[in-house]
């Protein structure tokens, strides 16, 4: 038994479709991991510069008993396998594909490389949509959120 983890998809450059289709794939394919649901996929206005296409978004329920910055890190390994560069793109640029840890199971967690609950979950009605499409109620799993002892 792993923790229950939301992951969100996001592509707006290329083979949208396929590059979602990819992480559900590899995701799936992880040690210890298996994705146990996935919302509609919906196609939504980029935020962030201007100039760049709709996004496709897509938020998945995922078991893992990986650690959360070893998860970031496997997440980080199929972004790059989609052939995603971040130093080619500014913050919040377009991308082939983007793997966000969303929640980790009740955790709250504050590190360098990862803030969980991710901290634009508060503003993006998408993801509050396709959270509640997997029975998940946003602002309360953003509140009940713990530190780890
Ligand atoms: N992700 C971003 C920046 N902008 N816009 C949309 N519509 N969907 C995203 O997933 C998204 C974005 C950076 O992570
Ligand atoms: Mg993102
Ligand atoms: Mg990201």
């Amino acid at each position: 038994m792993g923790e229950i983890v939301y992951l969100a998809l996001g592509s707006n450059l290329g083979d949208r479709e396929a590059h979602l289709a990819l992480a559900r794939a590899r995701l799936d394919a992880l040690p210890a991991t298996r994705v146990l649901a996935a919302s509609p996929v919906e196609e939504t206005p980029p935020i962030g510069p201007a100039g760049q296409g709709p996004y496709l978004n897509q938020m998945l329920r995922v078991e893992t008993t990986l650690p959360a910055e070893a998860l970031l890190d496997a997440c980080q390994a199929i972004e790059g396998e989609a052939g995603r560069d971040r130093a080619a793109s500014p913050r919040w640029g377009a991308r082939t594909l983007d793997v966000d840890v969303v929640l980790y199971g009740t955790r709250r967690i504050t590190t360098p490389r990862l803030l969980v609950p991710h901290p634009e979950l508060a503003n993006r009605d998408f993801w509050q949509r396709e959270l509640a499409a997997l029975d998940v109620d946003w602002s309360r799993a953003m509140r009940d959120a713990t530190e780890a002892p």
